[in-house]
């Protein structure tokens, strides 16, 4: 019984199983990763192509879907210019869905990502570095991944 639930746990850990919320607010990147936290979530992180397209899935679900839309992730590069990790695991990037000439780190004062859906400039689920303050959006918090935890 106890194999069977650590094998269970395995799956879920590999298939990326996570529970998506979106709040009904816009805010810059701290406090939306604060009212994650307030919810015991963490702003979401990406870090395959399948965690990507189910990520996409369940935006194309939700009320804040649209032609032209963006959320916040869980990423940044604010620790080091350059160096991109998810807030959720500390882990660096490994899949990356950057948006053509991004990330291009504008004033020197864009370390937080964005994932872009606009039709009309042809970004598609794209990311992009923006200001972490100044900028407010929508955001998608996800589940907490509670092997990442034990780890640390
Ligand atoms: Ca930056
Ligand atoms: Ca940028």
């Amino acid at each position: 019984m106890r194999r069977l639930l650590m094998l269970l746990f395995i799956a879920q850990a590999v298939l990326g199983v996570k529970k998506y919320f979106i709040p009904n607010i816009a805010a810059n990147w701290h406090k939306a990763q604060e009212f994650c936290i307030s919810l015991g979530m963490t702003l979401v992180s990406v870090e395959s192509l399948a965690e990507h397209e189910a990520l996409v899935k369940f935006i194309k679900q939700s009320d804040k879907f649209s032609n032209a839309t963006r959320f916040w992730l869980g990423g940044s590069d604010l620790a080091k210019e350059g160096t991109y990790t998810w807030v959720s695991s500390a882990r660096f990037f490994t899949f990356q869905n950057w948006a053509d000439g991004e990330p291009n780190n504008g004033n020197d004062t864009e370390h937080c990502i964005e994932m872009i859906h606009n039709i009309y400039v042809n970004r598609v689920w794209q990311w992009n570095d923006i200001n972490c303050r100044t900028f407010e959006a929508y955001f998608i918090c996800e589940s907490v991944d509670s092997q990442c935890i034990q780890n640390f």
